[in-house]
């Protein structure tokens, strides 16, 4: 195990430190080196696998290695030689697996064969496919239909979520809760309410032809950094980019791009960022405020002297409504307010706004720095706003672009996978598959963790994922997982939640994306949708890690046709056998997104669906954009207060999610350990605490629930005063189910309230290396 190691790490993003940290995980004794270097080269290009790991877009014309480290990473973690396989459970009771850390539980290797939890031998048992099936099936059928969730993890293929969808409604429920409940729902909720569509309106040739972009809250260089490319090509070009970010992130700093053979020979990289501010966390809502009260004064000015509008009138006139009032609003505003609240002076704020005033064509880029937080949905509705002021939607080189976390969560919800039943044709389903559509809103994330507690959910399909770590709420959660009826996963590597089990569990091994999936007609393709609403077809040509795994469409339908098999008029066995006829089905109920869908598979790039505010057209009630004036000026929904400090969440350059490959934040210059918490040096100065000390946090909320997570070690880091950071998934325990978005139900992982505990704790520790 490496040792604890924090220090300055000053490489740009890319470079030598991602081949690097690509050869560990990579070219070791663990995986086989030719197969994953003839699956690399496959990554991200037409007629090859789209990668499993982020869902960033894949250019229709891919660099000879269109793949990142992480994603290379990602690559190498399905294609695993190891194996977690009867030996291995017969080996370990799950009470002794409960006590392993996230990493060496994944670590064993892919799930091989169906398994059933033996309670009272405390293991894993194989069970056969046809017994896993009928048992799922009796169950079910038992149960009341509105007790059931279907979960699913945003990885899944269109063609696997689109009958997964289907399964849930012909059994009975909306209960379609998923990952993006936890991530861009606030992209969901707040887009459709400004501009119309629930999605980002700009296309990868946008990047090409934008003169700014604005960031919020993403970390590019760890999470899409193949986006790195054109952002490279846009700061060369002369663009001007500005970063909005508690935390210095590497990639909006600088980047060498590992395909550039010069740049790896000369140590040269690319600055991404012209400037860079570091926001408190929670804060963007009065920063984005103070740079559109500086736009309106721009305009004011150049009003006054006769000069070129600043603010786009005839589009604000023409496209939108509810301008007087925001623009009243930001009068209203007070500098002093907003400098308090954002931590910024009011000299970067107008900064700021002159360079977006002046762009020909500018993107706002962001992520979970936005969206996860209590007013969340308020915070993706400003950035809407200062877009609208200068008609920076729909037209070439601007655009909004939130940048989407899983490979298809996008497209999970394009087909289907919502509990929100207005958002899924359910009369076109009923005509298509004759049964009657459950019409009563499902549960999201938060109301399924709040069923397990309250007992009012009984069953838990798991469609990949590992909801119990990535969910709120982690003590109370986990001790009353086990009373449900049932709970089954479907998953390719062994992760905390598939320890939880319910009175009857089943863990269902199915094919990865990687690997070949041959069925009645031959080798089948998948389908996936980017971050920019195009559509790519993927097909694994991978040995299969077993003879006995299943693919996903095969284990939905298996599951469909042992507990509804007459209820419906849906060919679930025809559809395994041809995908291709899965995807006419989606053709058949979405014939506006997917026109000859089957034809247009392979086309380089992808096809993009249409989106209407790529047209100026807006789908919104009054069918007009939409300005919003937010009530409040901080997003965290709680008061500040001496002692309490807003803790945001992050994830390392060693993880997916809950996935943990090792412990090396590289660029964060952290190793060997996750139990850290990153605090400001002058905050760990008037605490009297000493850099390296153990302490605990306590979430300061007043509701009853001991919530803490002890034995992280305090690191001096550049953080805005006030704000702490530390690892997710260790720190979920710390976050109430209530601490939720509003309207979106994003978990608000991104400003906690906590407390700092010092002193003799018996708070529950983290598993995972200590630090040294
Ligand atoms: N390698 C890798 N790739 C991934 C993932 C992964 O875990 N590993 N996860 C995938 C998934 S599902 C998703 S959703 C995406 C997540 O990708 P991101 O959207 O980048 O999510 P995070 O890493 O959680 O954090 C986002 C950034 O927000 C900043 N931030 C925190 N609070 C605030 C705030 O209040 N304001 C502002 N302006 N910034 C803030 C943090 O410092 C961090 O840099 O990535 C996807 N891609
Ligand atoms: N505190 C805090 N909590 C967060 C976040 C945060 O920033 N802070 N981020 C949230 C976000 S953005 C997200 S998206 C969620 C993530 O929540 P999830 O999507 O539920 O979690 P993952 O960690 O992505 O799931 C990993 C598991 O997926 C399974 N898996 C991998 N590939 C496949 C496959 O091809 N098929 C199947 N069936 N299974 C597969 C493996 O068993 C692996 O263990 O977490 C959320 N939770
Ligand atoms: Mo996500």
């Amino acid at each position: 195990m490496a040792q604890t190691r924090i220090r300055r790490y000053d490489s740009p993003a890319g470079g030598w430190g991602s081949v690097r940290s690509l050869l560990r995980h990579g070219v070791g004794p663990d995986v086989p080196t030719v197969e994953g270097a003839r699956q690399l080269a496959r990554q991200n290009k037409v007629d090859g696998f789209a990668c499993v790991s982020c869902s960033w877009a894949k250019p229709a014309e891919p660099h000879a290695f269109e793949f990142c480290e992480n994603g290379a990473k990602a690559t190498m973690w399905e294609l695993d030689e190891e194996r977690a396989d009867a030996a291995f459970f017969e080996r370990h009771t799950l009470s002794e697996l409960r006590q392993w850390a996230d990493c060496d539980l994944e670590s064993q290797g892919r799930l091989v064969e169906p398994m059933r939890y033996d309670a009272e031998r405390d293991r894993y048992v194989p069970v056969s496919w046809e017994e896993a099936f009928a048992t799922i099936g009796r169950e079910l059928r038992a149960l009341e239909r509105e007790s059931v969730v279907f979960y699913a993890s945003g990885r899944a293929s269109l063609e696997t979520s689109y009958m997964y969808g289907l399964l849930a409604r012909v059994y009975g429920n909306n209960n379609l809760p998923d990952s993006s409940n936890m991530c861009h729902e606030s992209t969901s909720v707040g887009l459709p309410r400004s501009i119309g569509v629930p999605v980002g309106t700009v296309l990868l040739e946008d990047f090409a032809q934008c003169d700014c972009i604005l960031s919020f809250g993403q970390n590019v260089g760890v999470n899409s950094p193949r986006m790195l490319h054109p952002l490279q090509d846009a700061s060369r070009r002369g663009a001007q980019i500005i970063t909005f970010n508690p935390l210095y992130e590497r990639g909006w700093e600088r980047f060498t791009n590992p395909q550039e053979p010069v740049a790896m020979a000369t140590g040269q990289s690319t600055r991404i960022s012209n400037a860079y501010f570091q926001v408190r966390a929670g804060s963007d809502l009065s920063v984005l405020q103070g740079i559109a009260k500086a736009v309106l004064a721009l305009d004011d000015a150049a009003l006054a002297q006769g000069r070129e509008r600043v603010l786009d009138v005839d589009f604000i006139a023409q496209h939108t409504q509810g301008f007087e009032a925001f623009a009243d609003s930001l009068r209203a505003s007070a500098w002093a307010d907003l400098e308090r609240e954002s931590g910024l002076a009011r000299a970067d704020m107008e900064a700021a706004a002159g360079v977006y005033a002046r762009a020909k064509a500018a993107i706002l880029v962001y992520g979970m720095g936005l969206t996860q937080h209590r007013h969340g949905v308020d915070n993706v509705r400003m950035l809407c706003n200062l877009a609208l002021m200068r008609g920076n939607i729909g037209r070439p080189g601007a655009g909004i672009c939130p940048v989407r976390g899983h490979s298809n969560v996008q497209g999970q919800r394009t087909v289907g996978i919502s509990e929100k039943p207005e958002l899924v044709p359910l009369d076109r389903l009923e005509a298509q598959y004759d049964f009657v559509a459950p019409r009563a809103k499902g549960r999201d994330t938060v109301s399924t963790v709040e069923g397990i507690l309250d007992g009012s959910v009984r069953a838990f399909i798991g469609l990949g994922g590992n909801f119990a770590r990535a969910a709120p709420e982690t003590g109370p959660l986990e001790a009353r997982w086990g009373d449900m009826a049932l709970t089954v996963q479907v998953a390719t590597k062994l992760n905390r939640s598939h320890l939880l089990c319910g009175r009857t569990a089943l863990l269902l091994p199915c094919l990865g994306r990687l690997e070949e999936d041959v069925q009645a007609t031959g080798s089948q393709r998948v389908t996936i949708e980017d971050s920019t609403t195009c559509i790519h077809a993927s097909h694994g040509t991978s040995r299969p890690a077993s003879p006995q795994l299943r693919s996903e469409p095969a284990i939905v339908a298996g599951i469909a046709l042992a507990t509804v098999p007459g209820d419906a008029d849906v060919p679930w066995q025809a559809w395994v056998d041809d995908y291709a006829r899965v995807r006419d089905a989606i053709e058949a109920t979405y014939p506006e997104q997917f026109r000859d869908f089957n034809a247009r598979l392979h086309t380089p790039g992808g096809f993009p669906r249409p989106v209407a505010a790529r047209e100026r057209r807006w789908e919104t009630e009054s069918g007009k954009a939409e300005f919003h004036v937010p009530d409040v000026l901080s997003a965290t929904g709680f008061e500040d207060r001496p002692g309490r400090y807003r803790l945001l969440t992050i994830r390392s350059n060693d993880q997916f999610n809950t996935t943990v490959y090792g412990y090396r934040d590289r660029f964060r210059g952290i190793e060997g350990t996750r139990r850290v918490v990153l605090m400001n040096a002058d905050d760990i100065q008037a605490l009297g605490i000493a850099a390296g000390e153990e302490i605990a946090l306590a979430t300061d909320v007043d509701d009853g629930v001991r919530r803490e997570v002890g034995g992280l070690r305090v690191v001096p880091y550049l953080i805005p005063a006030g704000c702490i950071a530390a690892y997710y998934p260790e720190c979920n325990p710390l976050i109430p189910v209530a601490h939720h978005a509003i309207d979106s139900h994003v978990p608000a992982a991104k400003s906690v309230p906590v407390r700092i505990v010092r002193g003799a704790t018996d708070a529950p520790v983290p598993a995972g290396p200590a630090p040294e």
